[in-house]
């Protein structure tokens, strides 16, 4: 088995129906660790990068508002690195099916997410499917500062422009 890494999300439903540490805790099971952390709020720009490969998909549209919040409370939601051998598929049994109807019942999406009338699934996370996408995502969600290991080759640039720091 392989060390691996992968990107968690907890969406805008699990952080309004005040879900964070059930998640967490469940997540724990796993013995893998935490990375990098964050509370993000979600720009257009960033749900339609991160779920792009469904961007032909009938409900494209509503998992772009439901991802930025438009349909909760709280727009924001919780990102998370996790690293450890067999990251991935530890992670994506402990969150279940897709579709939290056919999900394993005491799974994360089959306890607590549901289909909304609308017809998108409220699934609660999000959790890579494999060692490419997990790349691919923390690299979208993370800069390599945000996160405590090196897990991906980085360069450094010279920075341009206006920097707001704190005063
Ligand atoms: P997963 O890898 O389990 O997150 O599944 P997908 O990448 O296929 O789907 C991403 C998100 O699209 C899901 F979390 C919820 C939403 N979705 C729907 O709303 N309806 C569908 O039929 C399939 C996915």
């Amino acid at each position: 088995m392989a060390r691996e890494q992968t990107l968690v999300i907890i969406k805008p439903d699990g952080l309004s129906k005040s879900l964070t540490g059930n998640v967490l805790s469940r997540l724990s099971e796993t013995r893998l660790e935490i990375a990098a952390a964050k509370i993000v709020r979600v720009t257009r720009e960033l749900a339609e990068e991160h779920y792009r490969a469904l961007r032909e998909k009938p409900f494209f549209d509503e998992l772009i508002r439901y991802i930025m919040g438009e349909f909760h409370d709280r727009k924001k939601v919780m990102t998370l690195v996790y690293v450890g051998e067999d990251a991935i598929r530890l992670v994506r049994t402990i969150a279940g099916a897709t579709n939290p109807e056919q999900a394993d019942p005491v799974s994360i999406r089959g306890a607590y997410g549901r289909i909304t009338t609308y017809g998108v699934y409220e699934n609660v996370i999000h959790a890579s499917e494999s060692v490419a996408e997990a790349e691919r995502e923390i690299k979208l969600w993370f800069a390599p500062d945000d996160i405590i290991f090196d897990l991906y080759p980085t360069k450094n640039v010279q920075a341009v422009g206006t920097q707001r720091i704190w005063a």
